[in-house]
């Protein structure tokens, strides 16, 4: 492993088109704090680098709808996102903003650098363009369907649903979000960067060099590297963002994703004169924490970027987090399905270490993981409360009953102490090794270890049962169990700095650094300590339920506001009058093989008897619907579905979270019954 002399540590900067919830905090802010508190502790030359990404679609979608400049939007969700983050102990050293002029000037000087090496290709192509809102349609400007898993509701760049990188031309459908009208094509002029033309420098600096990667980084960079990489457009035709600096670009910004990687740059510039000690020295480690989805664009195009150019280090490592759902639905600005940084500040006042342990506790390191209240309010209880606080608590009160507060001094120590003693230094190194390969989790759980072990040692020592007989012997406990308490300060500060803080203060201590952990001679015999105070306290189920009940309502609003479906165009009278829609029963039903969704019903039309295919398996059993009562198109066209023949359509409601229903007739009407 190479030595390296500083570390710039940088965390994907969160679009500042809303505020920052418990999914984007579990997946980067919080390991990335917990990584650069820990090099901070051993010394290390670090910088911690973050701001607001304020261009690209996201924003002016937001600005739109809430019929306000996108400066209106940015500057809004920039002041709440940099405040919130400062007050949650994220220790960035500087929380920037794309829309300084630093960055522009920044991004500009370095797509400018790329032009006039001729990095770029410069084409006319066509694109979606809708003609009542004049502009062209790119990335979240557009919908339409997922031309891999059917989702209707894709964007121009990306399908949520099945997570693919799309271009908007590959839709099928598609929709302005403007206006809702199907847009036409249209000529327009664009600069793509050749990725196609670095794979085999990409192949090799991630397949062969980085094999220590992720196995989820690497498995994606692997797959993306597969499939053969495309050219990539690299400018958008926008009114909001870094103007593309050459000439006969009117109209033209960078596209997003191009300009905020630049933005690490940015920031650090702004930070310190020093910057290019930090971007172009081989001896800098460059980490970029980051989560899942933005993969690609953090280990294949911004490198990309920083190669062509030429004067820049790549990143050693990106440790990309899976995502964090919460209470088992996917958390979701939109739906307002989320816990809000800033709100939970508000909520749980002076509590920012309950919610640093639970969601590095249960980090989503190597798959999606769930947030629930009662996990957090366990969690705090269980663990907080009754590990960590009540070995601090028990040891300082001890101390201050037996001695006054006075360290006491050590006499024997016997093998049960040595073993204790031997065992910190252990932990260290375990904390360590985790910390250092990005398994942020494992290692939260080893620093803990040490709480347990203290809880073990007074348990096995019992020193108020042998205070009257046996005082040495008491002094030597309480003097190791305040050597762990000190050792625990430390250990844990990356974790709990909060809390680390309120362990000095009442052992009247001062932070010596990391390279101490594992001493027993942190706090020197006859120092005094302060009084005993509560660390944590007991979450009780009213504060929990309270949160819950929030949701709830996040959820009902949702339901009856965001999630319909909205009307489609009028049709005439006579495009109505075309449908024969009967009511029939269904006979036989029967799982199609080797299909998910499938069914193959015999329905009674009244009329007769038919085969239709039915895409409803995931939410009825075959058997368990025969009998049943329907309404059903008859006059579709025949097709094939899977080699059946399907003659007609059974009428389905669905609801806004795509749970299907029959839909029939309430009374027992005979079949074939005509539905007009
Ligand atoms: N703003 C995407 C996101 O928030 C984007 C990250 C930029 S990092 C350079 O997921
Ligand atoms: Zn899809």
């Amino acid at each position: 492993m190479a030595n390296f002399k500083r570390y710039l540590v940088t965390a994907a900067l969160p679009y500042a088109n809303g505020p920052v919830h418990i999914g984007h905090l579990a997946g980067v802010y919080v390991p990335a704090d917990i990584y650069v508190r820990y090099k901070r502790l051993r010394g290390e030359d670090v910088k911690f680098i973050c701001g607001s990404d304020e261009h690209g679609v996201p924003i002016t979608l937001k600005a739109r709808q809430e019929k306000v400049s996108p400066q209106v939007i940015v500057d809004r969700f920039h002041a709440i996102n940099k405040k919130a983050f400062s007050d949650f102990g994220i220790s960035f050293d500087i929380y920037s903003r794309t829309s300084n002029k630093i960055h522009h000037e920044t991004a500009s000087g370095f797509f400018k650098t790329l032009y006039d090496k001729n990095i770029f290709i410069e084409k006319t192509a066509e694109q979606y363009y809708d003609e009542e809102a004049k502009q062209f349609l790119a990335d979240r400007y557009i919908t339409g369907t997922c031309p891999h898993c059917g989702n209707e509701n894709a964007y121009g760049d990306q399908c949520e649903k099945c997570g693919t990188s799309l271009s908007s031309s590959e839709l099928i459908n598609p929709k302005s979000t403007i206006s809702g009208n199907q847009p036409v094509l249209k000529e327009t002029k664009h600069w793509y960067l050749p990725l196609d033309k670095y794979e085999d420098f990409l192949q090799k600096w991630i397949l062969e060099d980085h094999k220590n990667w992720k196995t989820n980084v690497y498995g994606q960079c692997k797959s993306w590297l597969d499939q053969g990489l495309k050219p990539r457009a690299v400018s958008r035709d926008l009114d909001w963002g870094v103007k593309v600096p050459v000439e006969n670009a009117d109209g033209k910004v960078l596209y997003v994703w191009f300009d905020a990687p630049i933005g690490y740059i940015s920031a650090t510039k702004e930070l310190t004169s020093n910057w290019e000690k930090y971007w172009k020295d081989k001896e800098t480690k460059l980490v970029h924490f980051i989560g899942k989805d933005n993969i690609v664009f953090h280990c294949i195009i911004f490198p990309t970027m920083l190669k062509t150019e030429g004067s820049y280090i790549l990143p050693d490592n990106v440790p990309a987090n899976e995502f964090l759902n919460l209470e088992g639905d996917k958390i979701s600005t939109s739906r307002n399905w989320a816990v809000w940084l800033h709100e939970y500040l508000e909520d749980f006042e002076g509590k920012q270490d309950v919610l640093r342990y639970v969601l590095t506790s249960n980090a989503p390191e190597t798959k999606d993981n769930d947030f629930t209240w009662k996990d957090f309010q366990n969690r705090n209880n269980n663990e907080l409360v009754a590990i960590l606080g009540n070995f601090i608590n028990r040891t300082l009160v001890l101390t201050n009953k037996y001695f006054d507060g006075i360290v006491p001094e050590i006499a024997d120590l016997l093998l049960q102490d040595e073993e204790t003693i031997n065992e910190i230094a252990e932990i260290k190194k375990k904390v360590e090794f985790s910390l250092e390969n990005y398994r942020i989790r494992e290692s939260l759980k080893e620093g803990m270890n040490l709480a347990r072990l203290g809880n073990k040692y007074l348990a096995d020592t019992e020193p108020w049962k042998i205070i009257k007989q046996d005082e040495n012997r008491v002094k030597t406990i309480l003097n190791i169990c305040l050597q762990i308490t000190a050792n625990l300060a430390q250990i844990l500060e990356p974790f709990l700095p909060f809390t680390t803080n309120k362990i000095c203060t009442l052992l009247n201590y001062n932070k010596l650094g990391w390279e101490t952990i594992g001493s027993v001679d942190l706090l020197k015999t006859g120092h005094k300590i302060g009084s005993p105070e509560l660390l944590f306290s007991k979450i009780e189920d009213a504060e929990v339920e309270k949160q819950i009940e929030k949701l709830q309502k996040a959820k009902i609003q949702n339901n009856t506001n965001n999630n319909i479906q909205p009307a489609k165009p009028n049709i005439s009278f006579d495009d109505f009058t075309k449908l024969d829609i009967r009511t029939g029963t269904i006979l036989e039903a029967e799982k199609v093989p080797k299909t998910k969704k499938l069914i193959k019903l015999k329905i009674d039309t009244g009329i007769d008897n038919r085969t239709v295919v039915s895409g409803i398996a995931e939410f009825f059993e075959a058997d368990k619907i025969i009998g049943k009562k329907v309404s059903i198109l008859i006059n579709l066209e025949p097709r094939k579905i899977r080699g059946i023949e399907s003659q007609g359509m059974i009428l389905m409601a669905e609801n806004s979270e795509g749970v299907l229903q029959f839909v029939s007739a309430e009374n027992d009407i005979e079949n074939g019954s005509l539905i007009k």
